[in-house]
């Protein structure tokens, strides 16, 4: 069992959690507005830090499995622990997509559970622009209704950016959140090294970036590091030139660790002006993910950037992340130490754990230093672009065609008009994310698409407005009672949304299986419990498991139920129950790794 940690006040008494903490930079938030937020932030003297845990964190380590049980939890001792935090990311990204996916939860249902037992602490969320937190753009009233929803249920400050900084797309998501009430934390995603003069993203386009976003009237400012490329000496150049021609303006920075130098630079952020900065939990932290609280805590002590945390609960706290990391250790991706090769490829925190493992599904595991070599190419190939979801996908996707095809970058471009590109390299090149900066690659576009469209303005202008009367009519007539979080998540995630509803109608709601029995099947003899209801509980012991039939693909069951013995048929397309084997990929899918391992 998870020993959940107990925290203690300066004399060294018990902290009462039972009652969630009220103490937070929430309650600005909700008293006196967005605005009045950032102003607050603008003016604290040290440097506050937002916790990764509930999100990137294990988007980044963990294949973003972590379960809503697993954040309730230790969500009251969150609350209390961590009440100085600027905020708690925990909703968006690729959050969305897994839990329907993967773990058959509603996200909706996550958000709001939190939130009841975190009143304090600002919820963050990460929306990808004018897509949402889909792979490619939508209407633009699909994300107007989407962040209206978030913030209804919960989510407090939106970080919102665009996989190539196309401000158009930028402007739909941000113009959405303004809309909604929402604290606005418009981005820039950091690309490539400002230091190399002879690199495409420079000082002079980033700060032309943050021109552009200070006229949309943001709130904060947000800069993107997703692969872990900004080092502490461009950290002190791009935000000591921001911090000096916007002195009022918040800005908040996010890294992963994954060249090992994550700490430096957002040591070197605080300094150079930055009010906020990312951090994880130590044992959901490092490489892929983002820098250690503890660490960043330690190096800014002393000095007039404190966290206002207290290291003791923040210590406490990981007790319990410790445990939890070993739990979901199917999902673990194996690192080995930081990657300093990240400086060439730019692969992504997130991505790059899930193309690992693609890359071994897909058999090429032996060939991912050649893979990592052809994501550098692709990238070259498709104009030097920001990669981050969904572009960086669109390179993968590119990387892994060229690996199993055995095509060199010149191939590539000498067969440009006879090859079959992955679907989201045509949708790039079609413009259905964006326009890129600089201008698409060409000829390679142009034979590439084979005469397919060109769109040379946002998505959102071509594609028509969802019709919500139309869906919610015809969700309503599938699924029976149709909320506005479900049409929302239908509208980002069609089939998704569809398999999760049939999932949940057949096998019930897999929320109250405790996390070892829904990553594997339990040991034969073992006894173990769910607790339905409060009070309601099942005693199910594993008694054994029959050979597989070849005919079938299925095995009988034999379990014993508060007492009864049991005998069930399982199917076993997906789930063995002889291995907890790392889960299939979506081959279509190159950042999300994993299937169903739900247990007997
Ligand atoms: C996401 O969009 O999921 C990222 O983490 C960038």
């Amino acid at each position: 069992d998870i020993i959940i940690p107990e925290l203690h006040d300066a004399s060294g008494n018990k902290i009462d959690v039972s009652q969630p903490c009220t103490k937070g930079w929430r309650q600005i938030i909700l008293e006196q507005g967005p605005k009045a937020f950032a102003k607050a932030v603008r003016n604290y003297k040290g440097c506050l830090l937002m916790d990764t845990t509930w999100r990137d964190a294990h988007q980044s380590l963990l294949a973003t499995r972590v379960r809503t049980v697993d954040l309730l939890n230790i969500a009251k001792e969150t609350s209390h622990a961590l009440h100085n935090l600027y905020s708690l990311e925990c909703w968006g990204g690729a959050t969305f997509d897994v839990a329907m996916r993967f773990l058959y939860e509603d996200p909706w249902d996550r958000l709001r559970k939190m939130r009841k037992l975190v009143p304090n602490i600002p919820f963050q969320m990460l929306l990808r622009g004018a897509n949402g937190v889909a792979y490619a753009s939508l209407p633009d009233n699909a994300i107007e209704h989407f962040v209206e929803h978030a913030k209804k249920n919960g989510v407090d400050i939106f970080r919102v950016f665009d996989a190539l900084n196309d401000i158009h797309q930028l402007e739909v998501g941000i113009k959405a959140v303004q809309k909604a009430g929402g604290v606005c934390e418009g981005t820039v995603c950091y690309s490539g090294d400002m230091l190399n003069p002879k690199k495409k993203y420079n000082l002079e386009y980033y700060l032309k970036l943050v021109d552009d976003l200070v006229a949309l009237d943001i709130d904060i400012l947000g800069i993107k590091d997703m692969a872990g490329v900004l080092k502490p000496h461009a950290a002190t150049l791009l935000i000591g030139s921001i911090r000096e021609k916007y002195p009022d303006l918040p800005i908040h920075v996010h890294t992963h660790d994954s060249a090992g130098t994550g700490v430096a630079s957002m040591v070197a952020c605080a300094m150079a002006g930055a009010d906020a900065v990312d951090a994880a939990t130590d044992s959901l932290s490092g490489m892929t993910s983002q820098p250690s609280i503890n660490a960043i805590i330690a190096s800014l002590d002393g000095t007039d950037k404190d966290t206002g945390l207290n290291v003791h609960h923040v210590r406490a706290l990981d007790t319990y992340w410790s445990q939890l990391r070993l739990l979901y250790s199917p999902f673990e991706a194996h690192l080995t130490g930081p990657d300093p090769e990240v400086y060439e490829h730019e692969i992504p925190g997130g991505q790059l754990t899930n193309m690992m493992f693609q890359a071994s599904q897909l058999g090429l595991g032996s060939q991912w230093l050649e893979t990592k070599k052809a994501y550098e190419e692709a990238n070259d190939l498709l104009g030097d672009i920001v990669k981050v979801t969904p572009t960086s996908k669109v390179v993968g996707d590119l990387a892994q065609f060229m690996v199993s095809n055995k095509l060199s970058k010149d191939d590539v471009l000498a067969r440009a008009g006879e090859l079959d590109f992955p679907g989201s390299v045509l949708e790039f090149l079609e413009g259905m994310m964006g326009q890129p900066y600089g201008g698409f690659p060409e000829p390679f576009r142009t034979k590439a698409l084979r005469g397919r469209r060109k769109l040379d303005a946002r998505p959102g202008l071509f594609l028509e407005p969802i019709d919500f009367p139309k869906v919610r009519k015809e969700l309503a007539r599938k699924f029976g009672s149709v909320t506005e979080c479900d049409v929302a998540s239908y509208v980002m995630y069609p089939k998704v949304f569809e398999d999760y509803k049939k999932f949940v109608a057949k096998f019930g709601d897999l929320s109250v299986l405790p996390t070892k029995y829904f990553l594997s099947r339990p040991e034969i003899g073992e006894e173990f419990h769910v607790e339905l209801e409060k009070g309601k509980v099942l005693i199910l012991k594993l008694l054994a498991v029959g050979p597989l039939s070849e005919n079938t693909g299925q095995r009988e069951v034999f379990y014993e139920m508060n007492g009864e013995v049991r005998q069930v048929t399982v199917d076993d397309k997906k789930a063995s129950v002889e291995n907890v084997s790392r889960p299939k990929a979506d081959p279509t899918d190159s950042s999300q790794v994993g299937a169903p391992m739900a247990g007997v």
